[in-house]
């Protein structure tokens, strides 16, 4: 196998986002070697062209990564909820989370935290019996990395699902792919911040990957992911697994 590397982006405006940036976009991938540089452009090129602003503070790291430690999974499977609203995408959407038995406080605190987050880089974690935040970088959240989709197993997925082929949802399911395999995990929740984009999605092991139309209003730049915690959780193990440990898809 070739020597694979870890690439990471992130961009703000008005400086980076330590020293109050405002977050513009996002990105990680997991790549072979020949892909390395194409990986970089279309990182850069998403942090350019972006509808929450024009950044002026790009980072972009790349990492060598040890091929020995991968952990291969399958995409989660993937299904499709149509809502009519907003309100019936969130009902949805909590419907699903109380199947997971995340209580209901825990639901309430991850929708209003979603609602009323529009300046959030990574994930929330947020304990699925008292809706407690848990991670310890309020305004950051943790970020996932070192996920990424062999190439065969894209094409498989391509195959299998030609109305969903787009950077974005292939993204945003190796994510949760990565996610959903994570200890301790429950479920979770994520809309994008984007103003133009209201499609979000519930998942878990047991849902796989719910996508549901409409979880919140065109040109609303709230957003985020809620990463739904048992009570017994090992934070530490929980965050090393989620930055460190490499994942190939498909
Ligand atoms: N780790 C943790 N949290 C992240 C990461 C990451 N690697 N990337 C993004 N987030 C969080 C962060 O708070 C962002 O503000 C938020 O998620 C939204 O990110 O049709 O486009 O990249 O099936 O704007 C889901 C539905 C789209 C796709 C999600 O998210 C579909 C999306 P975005
Ligand atoms: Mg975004």
């Amino acid at each position: 196998m070739e020597q694979m590397y870890s690439v990471r982006m992130r961009a703000a405006e008005g400086g980076p986002h330590e020293k109050g940036g405002f977050h513009i976009s996002g990105g990680e991938a997991l790549v072979q070697k020949g892909s390395l540089e194409e990986t970089a452009k279309l990182l850069l090129k998403k942090a350019l062209a972006h509808s929450r602003g024009e950044a002026d503070f790009i980072q972009l790291v790349v990492e060598k990564v040890e091929a020995e430690s991968l952990v291969r999974l399958d995409p989660l499977p993937v299904s499709t909820d149509e809502v009519q609203s907003v309100e019936e995408g969130r009902q949805r959407a909590a419907s699903f989370l109380r199947s997971l038995s995340i209580s209901d406080r825990a639901i309430t605190a991850g929708m209003e935290l979603l609602k009323s987050s529009t300046n959030l880089r990574g994930a929330a974690v947020l304990s699925a019996l008292t809706g407690q935040r848990l991670d310890p970088v309020k305004d950051r959240g943790i970020r996932v990395t070192r996920m990424g989709w062999n190439e065969e197993g894209f094409n498989q997925w391509c195959a299998q699902y030609p109305r969903l082929v787009s950077p974005r949802i292939a993204e945003a399911i190796a994510l949760a792919t990565k996610v959903a395999h994570a200890p301790f995990l429950a479920a979770e929740l994520c809309w994008s911040d984007d103003p133009e984009y209201v499609t979000g999605y519930v998942s878990s092991r047991k849902t796989g990957y719910v996508r549901i139309t409409q979880l919140k209003e065109k040109g609303s730049l709230s957003g985020g992911r809620i990463f739904y915690v048992m009570d017994h959780v090992d934070l530490p193990s929980l965050q090393a697994y989620l930055e460190e440990t490499p994942v190939w898809i498909g």
